[in-house]
């Protein structure tokens, strides 16, 4: 496995080194399979304190409490991390992919940085890689990663998957590199992506920048190499989400803290403190909702988590303050001595207390102005019963679970309009809405996607009975 982020930091603070695990999608996802097939993660050691319990090639046992993989840790220097991370990654795919083309940084620099690092990633996994090994690769970072893994290593399977949207030709066109990204990422026999028009969008692309390539609704042939391209809408751990959510404690807990909040229903976001997440307008959904249907004051409060994210980038440092006044300026019009209408927690937050808050809420807004996926409407539909989704039509979630409400999160009298109608729903259309979403969260989880991906990739998990482990995958056909 090939990704950005590590899937377990190692920090340096004053009672000692502590390993935490990072947030955002892609490790929640990769972890659980990680430890079930083994195996090597490579990724950028980010950590104050990695290099300290890392071997001299950066390698470390993980999760260190029952070692299951190896996790091969990659340094960057400042310089690095600000031009391949922040820079290339973060400045212009992110929102080149997202649609805002606007905050593209369209700068050589991060280019040339990104080429440099894509470079040592390749000759970490060229020392890792074993002749039969898969590799796989995690999304943006590493475009240029299968094309040159494929020079050096031709019988190898590679297969990529991209986490992200991917926008039409028109908009991925504006990258002054866009050729040298295409022609990396066709390097791989099979390429991954959440939705079927993120897949079109990709092969429209290809088509347009490569005539002579052979384009199918499902595959490539390009300079000889077939590139398979498919959708593979990723899930969630649905299971453990169920038992961890449905212990006791947990749940004492999370009664103790719905009648400490003294409200009669909640509303929850939670979501990475990003613009493409939607919170703005989610708020000023929310306050909307209050002008209209003044009989929720004192009644319903809506508690949003944004955790902390790139604020190293201009951009996420504006939209961070914008939504503070927003917080501020919409409880100083509306809050009570005894009631306030929007709980803003700007934290990171521990899992239980993410599964609490899940628990409590009436109504999850997962309201993204474009996203992916997004896992936090299938964690919210795994441990929520009696909840009601409202889910933005931009999500990649929302091609699958159509039965939550669907909303353009441009519109705010829309959303506002879906906060009343879900706060007033009948228990019996909550429960016919529900049963679906959950069916699907459940038959489509974690494990389904990894099924899919690698039988399609032609990789067979096999049951390794004594250890009660999945173990090495055996190839189905070349
Ligand atoms: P992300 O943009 O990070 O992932 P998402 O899919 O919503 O987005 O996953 C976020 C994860 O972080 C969830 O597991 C959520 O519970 C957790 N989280 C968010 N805020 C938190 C907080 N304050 N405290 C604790 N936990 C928090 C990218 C793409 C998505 C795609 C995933 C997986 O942008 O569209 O779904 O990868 O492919």
């Amino acid at each position: 496995m090939v990704s950005n982020r590590e899937p377990y930091i190692h920090e340096r603070n004053k009672k000692g080194i502590r390993c935490k695990t990072p947030i955002g999608g892609l490790v929640a996802a990769i972890d659980p399979v990680m430890q079930r097939t083994r195996g090597v993660w490579i990724a950028w050691g980010s950590g104050n304190a990695d290099a300290e319990v890392a071997d001299e090639k950066g390698r470390i046992q993980v999760p260190e409490d029952d070692p299951r993989y190896t996790l091969r840790r990659i340094w960057l220097d400042p310089k690095e991390i600000n031009e391949y991370y922040y820079g290339f990654s973060n400045r212009i795919i992110w929102p080149v992919c997202h649609l805002f083309q606007e905050k593209a940084r369209l700068l050589p620099e991060y280019w040339e940085t990104y080429k440099k690092v894509n470079q040592r990633f390749l000759r970490a996994t060229l020392e890792e890689a074993l002749p039969d090994d898969h590799i796989w690769i995690q999304d943006v970072h590493f475009t240029l990663l299968p094309a040159a893994l494929r020079e050096e290593l031709p019988d190898n399977d590679i297969a990529l998957f991209w986490h992200i949207p991917f926008p039409p030709w028109e908009t991925f066109s504006c990258i002054p590199w866009r050729k040298e990204i295409l022609e990396g990422m066709l390097g791989a026999d099979l390429l991954g992506f959440h939705t079927e028009s993120y897949v079109a969008n990709f092969l429209g692309a290809v088509k347009k920048e490569f005539p002579d390539a052979q384009v199918s609704s499902s595959a490539i042939r390009y300079k000889g190499q077939i590139t398979r391209v498919r959708a593979f809408p990723i899930g969630i751990d649905y299971n453990r989400y169920r038992e961890l959510s449905s212990r006791d404690s947990l749940r004492r807990r999370a009664t103790q803290l719905r009648s400490k909040m003294n409200v009669q229903q909640i509303i929850l976001g939670v979501d990475r403190l990003d613009y493409t997440k939607g919170i703005l307008n989610r708020l000023l959904a929310f306050e909307k909702f209050l002008e209209a249907h003044p009989k929720h004051l004192g009644k319903v409060s809506f508690v949003q988590v944004a955790s902390p994210t790139r604020s190293a980038i201009s951009e996420y440092r504006e939209m961070k303050q914008r939504i503070e006044e927003t917080v501020g300026r919409v409880n100083g019009k509306f809050q009570r001595p005894q009631w306030t209408p929007v709980i803003y927690i700007n934290r990171h937050l521990p899992g239980d207390d993410v599964l609490m808050l899940y628990r409590i809420a009436d109504v999850a807004m997962v309201t993204p102005i474009i996203d992916g996926m997004n896992l936090v409407a299938k964690e919210y539909v795994a441990v929520n019963e009696n909840g009601v989704l409202i889910l933005s039509e931009f999500a990649g979630a929302s091609e699958e679970m159509d039965s939550a409400i669907i909303v353009n999160p441009y519109d705010l009298d829309a959303m506002a309009r879906a906060l009343e109608e879900a706060l007033s729903m009948s228990p019996e259309e909550r429960t016919r809405r529900m049963g679906p979403l959950r069916e699907l969260v459940k038959e489509r989880d974690i494990f389904w996607w990894l099924d899919t991906f690698l039988e399609e990739w032609g990789v067979e998990l096999m049951m390794d009975q004594e250890a009660g482990q999945i173990v090495a995958g055996a190839r189905l056909s070349e």
